[in-house]
């Protein structure tokens, strides 16, 4: 048996529902799939933990409507619902809940099992607040179509850029399937995700096995275990399997040998898991092999394998994180922002139906601050997947509070201008273009820790990373405080303070880290804590170029790496200029002096030192409103997040001391406020 802690499922009996605790006596269901036993399940823990009842009985028989009474209901939705329900469709996964007072019964109505288990995690996140049943109405269908995960674990069980222990699905090449193998399936259900990859993007030899005899009826478990939670698996493929398994001397995707054995490979998958959900692809970057070593275009390597896997349903997600990491530092002119837009804009409309282009959310990697990837906003004819990280690689690695929902609202209201449905949200919710296959991927931060993100705080980003996916006009705060409340339970002051703690973490964190979008200064390698130089001068293209008058990436078209101009205007007359840039961007489009002021009116060198001594300040206060909840909450998860806040000072002490030291040194100026700056 696998230990660990059931996170935001952790039911408990509520005394807000004293009242209703005899009234349940029923789980009434007419509605079959895969799903369906799982949202019973789910149901009669909601009566016996959360309401506090006794275990109700289950009908799964066809029963005459009149007949049913004093329970809840699933059923298929119908013309009646419809009617009830101000002329709501469902879809695919949408839910109608409502309460049917004639026959004491919560009615909980979808188009199919998918859709009525997530109307039961609805159902069971307003109980958790408190309502009555007979209070909760919902009609609900998530925005985003394709709401995926993204793994980075590897079969030795070690996970890239993890912060929250091993891998469970792997360990020394082994696959785990065990108890938690399926609570992470109805913990994923519960927040909405529908799609997941189970393996590193960066596929090394023994995950190319994956997809072979070697592992295919473990992973046909784990699929089956997803799928009974309305979860499609996927998997990362080596783009030079048949070179790397040795079969074949060449992947070249246009040679008739290559197309072959993709096409033999995937047919026996999908022999032995029909419903499976297709292939996640790193091609061409950081060393991973690609149809660029055989002149070929990515067009041609998605088509290749999407043709191997389209009459089965499945679906290639092939990743834009494309770009030369042999760079100069010398160069000032190759620039790595451009890369992805510059690889794939030439092919937009050339991609078949079955791929989307997965597009990371800024242009270089996952850093506190970025513009939004101008990709969004160039193609048109393309599938698109937003790719955010969950995982907190440059955010803190969940040693820090980082509460990242708040900039990926930010990036999904980004208005790109590609059209009068120019949103990013639009965008990757179909509604722009209409594709069939768009959504939003986000590589996740989850681990076999006991509590299964590390810091218990980072278990916000998870759950609001689904949460957001599915409705995304929910805001940040919203999301936050619905997790705060499904964890930590209904208390008033309990949630108040900790959403006070996390609600504006991401820009304290920011301020103690690179200013003004500039990005990087972390150590190499592990990319935690500060180190102004560390990829100065080295291959990576990540360089802030900072000398004795200023700092900045020039990306202008007048001077710089033209970046700006990849994007639509009005943007790239904004980000052309210093005077219309955004304050926080400034120094990822300009290479700027010192005393320049900013819209705020300060000079740059006082901003950097006022933001560094202030995001420690506002650290030492995130300590202070925590030490109130001593005694109220689970102490076993206020030692461990106190632990954790304590290095996050001790962190933000350092990169404070050490960038404000750089600059000051840099650029000989005295620190306004007359503090210590060594
Ligand atoms: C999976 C960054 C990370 C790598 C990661 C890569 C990617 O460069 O540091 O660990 O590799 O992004 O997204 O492919």
């Amino acid at each position: 048996m696998a230990v660990f802690e059931k996170a935001w499922l952790n039911y408990r009996v509520l005394k807000e529902l004293e009242g209703c605790r005899n009234d349940i006596k029923v789980i009434f269901s007419d509605v079959k799939g895969k799903c369906i036993d799982n949202a019973i399940n789910e149901l009669k823990l909601a009566v016996t933990d959360i309401i506090g009842g006794d275990e109700p009985g289950i009908c799964t028989c066809v029963r005459i409507v009149s007949e049913l009474s004093d329970g809840i209901y699933l059923k298929l939705y119908n013309d009646d619902d419809k009617e009830l329900n101000d002329g709501f469709e469902p879809g695919e996964e949408g839910y109608a809940v409502y309460y049917d007072a004639d026959n004491r019964l919560t009615v909980i109505a979808a188009d199919n099992d998918r859709g009525i288990l997530y109307g039961v995690f609805a159902f069971i996140r307003n109980l958790r607040k408190g309502m009555l049943p007979s209070d909760i109405r919902l009609t609900e269908k998530p925005d985003i179509t394709f709401r995926m995960l993204d793994h980075w674990d590897n079969m030795y069980g070690d996970i890239e850029r993890g912060y929250s222990g091993n891998s469970f699905f792997y360990d020394n090449y082994r696959i785990i399937i065990d108890d938690r193998t399926e609570f992470y399936a109805r913990m994923m259900a519960s927040i909405g995700i529908n799609a997941i990859a189970i393996n590193n993007v960066n596929v090394h030899q023994e995950e190319t096995l994956l997809i072979t005899d070697k592992y295919l009826n473990e992973v046909k478990r784990i699929n089956d275990i997803f799928a009974s939670y309305g979860i499609k698996l996927y998997l990362s493929v080596n783009y030079a399997a048949p070179v790397e398994m040795v079969e074949l001397e060449v992947s070249d995707p246009l040679d008739e040998g290559v197309i072959e054995w993709w096409k033999k490979a995937s047919a026996h998958l999908y022999d032995v898991i029909p419903d499976f959900g297709g292939y996640l692809v790193k091609a061409d970057s950081e060393g991973r092999p690609g149809p660029f070593t055989y002149g070929r275009t990515h067009a041609d390597g998605a088509n290749m394998l999407a043709r191997t896997i389209a009459q089965y349903g499945g679906n290639v997600i092939w990743r834009c994180f494309v770009y030369n990491c042999r760079q100069d530092w010398r160069d000032r002119k190759t620039d790595r922002a451009r890369a992805a837009y510059d690889h794939f804009i030439g092919l937009d409309g050339e991609f078949d139906d079955n791929v989307v282009l997965q597009i990371k959310n800024g242009p270089v990697d996952f850093q506190p601050r970025e513009p939004v990837s101008p990709l969004f906003g160039g193609l048109k004819k393309t599938n698109m997947f937003l790719e955010v990280q969950i995982a907190q690689e440059y955010t803190g690695q969940q040693r820090h509070v980082c509460y990242l929902v708040p900039m990926w609202k930010e990036i999904l209201d980004f208005n790109t201008y590609a059209s009068d449905k120019g949103t990013v949200k639009e965008i990757v919710s179909g509604e722009a273009y209409g594709n069939r296959l768009c959504g939003i991927a986000g590589v996740t931060n989850t681990g076999n820790d006991i509590n299964w993100t590390g810091h218990d705080l980072a278990g916000a980003n998870l759950y609001g990373y689904g949460r957001m996916c599915f409705d995304t006009a929910l805001s940040a705060e919203e999301i936050a405080r619905e997790w705060i409340t499904q964890e930590f339970g209904t208390d008033k002051f309990i949630n108040d303070t900790v959403y006070d703690i996390i609600g504006n973490s991401w820009l304290t964190y920011e301020k103690y880290t690179p200013p003004l979008g500039v990005g990087w200064m972390v150590n190499p390698s592990n990319h935690y804590g500060p180190n102004v130089d560390g990829y100065e001068y080295d291959r990576w293209g990540t360089y802030h170029f900072a000398d004795c008058k200023g700092v900045g990436v020039d990306r202008t078209v007048a001077t710089g790496t033209g970046y700006a101009s990849q994007y639509n205007k009005p943007w790239s007359d904004r980000y052309e200029k210093p005077e219309t840039t955004p304050d926080e961007l400034l120094l990822f489009f300009h290479h700027m002096d010192y005393d320049y002021v900013l819209d705020s009116g300060k000079t740059i060198i006082q901003h950097i030192y006022d933001t560094h001594f202030e995001g420690v300040e506002e650290v030492e206060r995130m300590i202070d409103k925590w030490k109130k909840l001593e005694g109220k909450i689970n102490p076993v998860i206020y030692e461990r997040t106190l632990d954790r806040l304590n290095e996050q000072l001790e962190s933000a002490k350092e990169w404070r001391d050490r960038i404000n030291t750089y600059f000051y040194r840099k650029s000989g100026t005295e620190d306004k406020k007359g503090r210590t700056i060594y």
